[in-house]
């Protein structure tokens, strides 16, 4: 794994807060990254990637945590990725009042699928109908159509959340980052307990959207040392079995699944953060394609 070091950059994007109404009339907010020349370059549009927190969190997490904006910032301007829009919303219809620690299986998950359930039918339609992405209208034909231009990850429950994505909306997102965390399907830590049947799940759902092999990626990671690592691996492992549909490759450029399994790294961001670095020029069909 290439490790990403923080160091100034002249050349930066900005960070925008983008208020919405989410389920049941929630007030929510995500924070947006606008890289440098979204203001002067009003005609180009940008793939966008939506990065949810882990449990605990906030929109501000991310950014909070570890030098992320540095690293889109330095990225971008070294010409590594193309431009993008990322987007850090919460999966919690207020802020979590979550002690720290305590996992409240129920109370996580219903937040999970409440939302979920927004996501699509609140938050893209109207995010993307306020920043120039590829999608050309806010009504759902219009953003599927554009699924090749949005991703979603997340770390911890937000890669419990990203998973989900990928179940629910495969029909709106090519690329997915499920980073130190499984599917909860099957239960709390149902990747880990129930790994074929998970497996299973995510292949029906994307064959019932008419989604095939090539109509999407998974960029999986986490460490050798993450509290995560028993319940993501067995997932991963059922998944390369179903290996007509799951293409597992070391090359990021090839295939359509991918598992960084770091040496020594634990369940934090300034660990998943890295994962998302060397991730991040493979998403949307890498630097050639203008
Ligand atoms: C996992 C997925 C999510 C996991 C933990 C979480 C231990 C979330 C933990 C938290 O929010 O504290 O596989 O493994």
């Amino acid at each position: 794994m290439e490790l990403f070091e923080y160091q100034d950059e002249n050349c930066r994007g900005r960070i925008e807060r983008f208020d919405y109404i989410g389920t049941e009339g929630a007030k929510k907010y995500a924070l947006v990254y606008l890289p440098n020349g979204y203001d002067t370059e009003p005609q180009r549009r940008y793939d966008i990637l939506y990065l949810m927190h882990g449990g605990g969190g906030s929109p501000d997490a991310w950014l909070d945590s570890c030098p992320f904006k540095n690293m889109l910032d330095r990225s971008i301007a070294s010409g590594r990725v193309k431009p993008l829009i990322v987007v850090f919303p919460t999966f919690y219809k207020t802020i979590s009042t979550r002690k720290d620690g305590q996992v409240d299986h129920d109370f996580e998950h219903a937040s999970v699928l409440s939302f979920q359930e927004e996501l699509t039918s609140q938050l893209i339609p109207a995010l993307e109908g306020r920043y120039r992405t590829f999608a050309e209208g806010t009504d759902p034909a219009s953003l599927k159509k554009a699924r090749t231009h949005r991703g979603f990850g997340g770390f911890s429950m937000g890669a419990v959340n990203t998973w989900y994505a990928c179940y629910l909306h495969i029909d709106y997102f090519s690329v997915f980052l499920p980073l130190s965390g499984d599917l909860w399907l099957y239960g709390e830590k149902g990747g880990g307990k129930k790994p074929r049947e998970t497996a299973l799940a995510l292949k029906d759902a994307a064959l019932k959207n008419g989604i095939g092999p090539k109509d999407f990626a998974i960029y999986a990671a986490t460490g050798t040392e993450d509290i995560a690592c028993p319940n993501l691996t067995p997932q991963i492992e059922a998944m390369k079995q179903l290996g007509d549909f799951y293409q597992f490759s070391e090359d990021f450029a090839k295939g359509n699944l991918h598992y960084l399994l770091a040496e020594g790294y634990y369940h934090e961001y300034p660990a998943v953060y890295q994962y998302v670095y060397n991730y991040l020029p493979y998403l949307f069909g890498g630097l050639n394609e203008e």
